[in-house]
């Protein structure tokens, strides 16, 4: 009766053949494209192995799902690599920190501190619009030059995150955020290296120049975070809760204080290390997420200006020109919405997710997996699957339309750009409100452009923790109205 239920794990691919493959793929193909190939010759889901652990490859919506949401919670593991381990000081944060106690405590913290902010005076959306103000009025004074986006768009970002971490934000030329650019795209580069799976520690093709670059650039991190964490420590009150890192302070205090209770910093894990590494994962994560997202809606907004323009339409019918667009606009906003639904479709931030490992032995569909098996979920597979999406590789946010246009939908349930389940995305719904409200906003102002005789930006993806685009230049300009800006921050 058991082998017709299962029958064994999945098809596995020889592992010589792989580290040939893997090697002389690397320079000009990204893993998410290859192993959405390698289901032709082994199926939908198929193992592999990396080193000494079996690597099991999911690129179907219906195994996502078994993963994700209807065993989540027997899936909800994480691997160690060696440099998350170095970033996170051993998984004391919550993006790569095993299934624990702590773990769950930490993302319960960080979840009720960010909820508090969506309505306290200080909410989400007034910080968001004060920096969308400030970014257009640097877009609009480039005047006819190009510019890269990318250090204003992040700086913009960046602000936004560390005023709800640390209540504290950044002015152009800021040598502490140029630093910071520069430490966190070494980071990007350098622990996304071994793609999340340990591939390079084993072949020991992983240079020691990476690993050393990233060993700097996390100290400098950790130097950073060290300084915002002593500063808050001096005028902590338990009678204000500023940000974050107070929210984080006060539950350590609480904790400590109370050592009967079933909350004490042991069982929870409350120690300094788990604090910054916590906070550290929220800033980097709100950094380079959204910085990615709105550099991907903007590449694809110039290769198609008719999208651009039907935006822009709206939001001239919808909020006219004498107020700037507000997160109650949303819901009037369809064609924005599609288009943002179907940036995150074609360029999914994280293609490969971040790993998850069994926690017992289990199955997925009829095969068998055994504990601590590493689980890739290959989102570029759901969301470019040619059965789901007509011409996956066109962009076309009518795709998230009904038929008559005046509505959003979902048109398949292959989708699924933040996660799903006990380990989806923590900062969804902050993402969604910084990239309708910056996009919303420069697209109300300005029109972006590439000036005649420039290429267009490349679509071509850099695969690393993040698919990021390659840099490109722009023209940024005024649109009839708005050639000086003339709204004001309320
Ligand atoms: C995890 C997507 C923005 C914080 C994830 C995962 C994805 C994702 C796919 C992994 C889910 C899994 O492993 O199953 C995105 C996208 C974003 C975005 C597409 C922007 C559009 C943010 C922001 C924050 C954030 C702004 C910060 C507030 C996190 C954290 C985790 C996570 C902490 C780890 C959750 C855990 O392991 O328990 N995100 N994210 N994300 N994200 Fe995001
Ligand atoms: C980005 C570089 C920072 O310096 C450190 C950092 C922390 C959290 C990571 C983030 C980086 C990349 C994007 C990640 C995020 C946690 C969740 C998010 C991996 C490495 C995603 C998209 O899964």
């Amino acid at each position: 009766r058991r082998s017709l239920e299962t029958r064994g794990g999945p098809p596995s691919l020889p592992a010589l053949p792989l580290i040939g493959s893997l090697l002389s793929l690397q320079s000009n193909q990204a893993p998410h494209v290859l192993f959405q190939k390698l289901q032709q010759k082994y199926g939908q889901t198929y193992s592999l192995m990396m080193g000494a652990h079996t690597v099991i490859l999911v690129n179907h919506h219906r195994h996502a799902k078994e993963v994700l949401l209807k065993k989540g919670k027997i899936f909800a593991g994480r691997p160690r690599t060696v440099t998350t381990d170095l970033l996170t000081r051993d998984g004391k944060d919550i993006a790569f920190a095993d299934y624990s106690a702590t773990w769950r405590f930490h993302r319960k913290t960080v979840h009720g501190a960010l909820c508090m902010f969506g309505e306290g005076s200080a909410s989400i959306e007034k910080i968001i619009c004060r920096e969308a103000l400030s970014l257009c009025d640097t877009l609009g004074e480039s005047g006819s030059a190009s510019l890269d986006l990318s250090p204003e768009l992040t700086r913009a970002v960046t602000n936004v995150v560390c005023s709800l971490c640390f209540s504290s934000s950044y002015c152009r030329g800021d040598p502490e955020f140029e630093a910071m650019l520069q430490f966190s795209q070494g980071i990007v580069d350098t622990v996304a290296k071994d793609s999340l799976v340990d591939i390079f520690p084993w072949l020991q093709v992983f240079p020691n120049k990476d690993l050393r670059l990233l060993k700097q650039c996390v100290s400098i991190r950790d130097k950073l975070l060290q300084k915002k964490y002593e500063e808050h420590k001096a005028d902590y009150s338990d009678h204000e809760q500023r940000d974050l890192l107070d929210a984080l302070l006060r539950a350590k205090r609480s904790a400590e204080n109370n050592n009967t209770a079933e909350i004490t910093t042991e069982t929870v894990g409350l120690s300094e290390d788990h604090l910054l590494m916590t906070v550290g994962d929220i800033f980097g994560a709100g950094v380079e997420t959204t910085s990615t997202v709105l550099k991907w809606a903007i590449a694809y907004l110039i290769h198609h200006p008719q999208v651009q323009k039907r935006i822009q339409e709206e939001l001239d019918n919808v909020v006219g020109g004498d107020r700037p667009p507000q997160l109650s606009d949303r819901g009037s906003l369809p064609y924005l919405e599609a288009t943002i639904r179907e940036v995150l479709r074609i360029r999914p931030v994280a293609p490969l997710l971040i790993p998850h490992v069994a926690q017992t032995d289990t199955s997925i569909g009829e095969f068998t997996v055994r504990k601590g098996a590493r689980i890739i979920i290959n989102l570029w597979s759901l969301h470019h699957d040619e059965k789901e999406w007509k011409n996956p590789e066109l962009f076309d946010p009518g795709r998230f339309l009904n038929a008559e246009g005046t509505g959003l939908c979902i048109p398949s349930p292959s989708y699924l750009p933040f996660g799903a389940g006990v380990r989806v995305c923590l900062g969804e719904a902050l993402a969604k409100m910084e990239i309708f409200l910056f996009l919303s906003w420069i697209l109300q102002r300005l029109t972006m452009t590439v000036s005649p005789g420039q290429p267009l930006p490349s679509l071509e993806g850099k695969f690393g923790v993040v698919l990021q685009p390659v840099k490109y230049k722009v023209n940024a300009t005024p649109r009839a109205g708005w050639e000086k800006s003339h709204l004001q921050p309320s």
